[in-house]
């Protein structure tokens, strides 16, 4: 368990009660930052903290993204709740809130889990330096992938099929079951507890939820997401494997719900990618038909998302120009002047109002729901590549709408997706055309010879209107 783990700075674990930061993996089962630091606080009988650390923003966030975070983190409060884990969430600054936390109750050791983006990197390494300071030890769990990211490979992948075999020769040693969480045997001085939980975690949340459904009603737009929360994950895990597994490689049509659809739970750590995996294999067992389309999912869930990870740990410039491959950005300057057939305001393009109907549908499905069906997020954005000015416009304008609208956004998986579609990422070079050089590019014609385009127009209507 303790291989999942690295330190943050070269502090010894000291005597005093362990406290994890949870941070993107918002679960109490399977997550091994929280697995990690009770295996430590049973090891030297100490009591064992949670702390979330509740910003007022974060990367365009909507309120209703808050929301589902906030009922999913509800439900881990009672999970943690029966375990005798407390549960604190403080509003403001990790490093702050976390390191007052810390002092409150004379922490031993700080466990927190992974994040390969920019802000979260910059909260964990303030931390650990102030931590530092006071001689107290941090360290940095991956509960989000299968193999630590930093395992996984040591340096900047260029495509899937260059990560696949690393992540093949590591997987059976890692894709393993998970150990239960243990009820824990050592509690903290109840005077202490009174002290720093102030008015309780889920006080905290009923209010935060509370001020975040005013605040979604007076913008006078409010998607309707999924369920939220761990309970309702694994509802969907479970639907998945029993209607919709066996089709999986049918989910490039739009207009079939194929595709399992976890991407809002496992983004926010509601579940683990982990025991997604395992429920998969185990159903692939003995069921021949299974294999192929179980194989597909397992490339998806544990190599493009690993490889994404990977892409924003080693390239500080995953959301930007930069971080396009050489090949890419020259082809993309050859073709600067080109002529942009359309034109649209950021306005026309959050409202659908372009003159492509299939592009409109899919953009007002991810304005209305949150969710756009995977096949139609790269058609999306390399027709963003195609009307905007330039490919640095076209790709701030694909981040700010996906980070702002999609219930997934703000995920090491959507900088990664357009930097694909856009700049050629873990891509290569195909025909030469206008404004595309030899990024790959798709079409309006090259989308119906696919699936029914027609249908997935209808449908969209059709939710819409009602
Ligand atoms: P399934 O097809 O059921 O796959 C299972 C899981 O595997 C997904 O939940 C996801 O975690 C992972 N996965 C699947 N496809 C990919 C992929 N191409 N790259 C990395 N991981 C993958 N994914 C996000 O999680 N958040 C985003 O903001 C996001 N933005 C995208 C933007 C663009 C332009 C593109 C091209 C892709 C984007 N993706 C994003 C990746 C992918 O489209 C979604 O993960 C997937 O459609 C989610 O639906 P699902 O859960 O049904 O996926
Ligand atoms: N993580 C937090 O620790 N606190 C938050 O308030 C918070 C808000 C939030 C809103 C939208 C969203 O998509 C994610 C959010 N996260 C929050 C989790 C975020 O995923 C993590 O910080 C990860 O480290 C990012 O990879």
């Amino acid at each position: 368990m303790l291989d999942r783990s690295r330190p943050l700075n070269h502090r010894p674990v000291r005597p005093g009660p362990v406290l994890y930061w949870m941070n993107r993996d918002q679960r109490a089962t399977d997550n091994w930052a929280l697995l990690t630091a009770q295996q430590t606080a049973v090891q030297s009988g100490q009591p064992l903290l949670v702390v979330f650390c509740l910003q007022e923003a974060f990367l365009g966030a909507r309120p209703e993204h808050f929301s589902f975070m906030l009922e999913g983190l509800l439900e881990t409060a009672r999970e943690l709740q029966d375990f005798n884990i407390p549960f604190i969430v403080r509003q403001g600054n990790p490093d702050r809130e976390v390191l007052a936390v810390a002092g409150q109750i004379q922490a031993g050791l700080i466990v927190t889990d992974f994040s390969p983006l920019r802000l979260p990197r910059q909260w964990r390494s303030d931390l650990a330096t102030a931590a530092d300071e006071m001689g107290l030890a941090v360290w940095e769990t991956d509960a989000h992938n299968i193999i630590p990211c930093w395992l996984a490979s040591d340096k900047l992948e260029f495509a899937a099929r260059t990560i696949r075999p690393k992540i093949n020769r590591q997987l059976s040693a890692w894709l393993t079951d998970l150990p239960a969480l243990a009820r824990h045997p050592v509690d903290l001085a109840g005077e202490l507890l009174q002290d720093i939980a102030g008015p309780g975690a889920r006080a905290v949340i009923q209010q935060a939820l509370a001020d975040l459904a005013l605040q979604s009603a007076s913008d006078g737009r409010r998607q309707t997401l999924p369920p939220p929360g761990p309970a309702a994950a694994q509802r969907r895990l479970s639907h998945f494997i029993a209607e919709s597994l066996k089709d999986f490689d049918r989910r490039n049509d739009p207009n079939l719900p194929v595709s399992s659809r976890l991407s809002p739970y496992l983004h926010f750590g509601q579940i683990s990618a982990q025991r997604v995996a395992l429920a998969v294999q185990a159903a692939a067992q003995g069921e021949p038909d299974l294999a192929t389309p179980a194989a597909s999912f397992l490339e998806e869930l544990i190599v493009r998302r690993e490889l994404s990870d990977n892409f924003c740990f080693y390239n500080p410039d995953y959301d930007n120009w930069n971080g396009f491959p050489a090949w890419a950005r020259q082809t993309l300057e050859r073709h600067r002047a080109d002529p942009r057939a359309y034109r649209y305001s950021d306005e026309q393009l959050e409202n659908g109002q372009t003159h492509d109907p299939l592009w409109n549908t899919a953009q007002l499905e991810l304005r209305d729901t949150g969710q756009m069906p995977g096949y139609l997020r790269m058609y999306w954005a390399k027709k963003l590549l195609e009307w905007c000015a330039t490919p640095e416009q076209a790709q701030q304008i694909a981040i700010a709408l996906n980070d702002g609208l999609a219930i997934d956004g703000r995920d090491p998986n959507g900088y990664v997706g357009i930097a694909w579609s856009i700049g050629g990422v873990h891509d290569r070079p195909w025909g030469e055309r206008p404004v595309f050089g030899t990024i790959r590019t798709m079409t309006y014609d090259g989308c119906r010879r696919k699936f029914s385009v027609d249908d997935y127009i209808r449908k969209g209507r059709y939710r819409r209107d009602g």
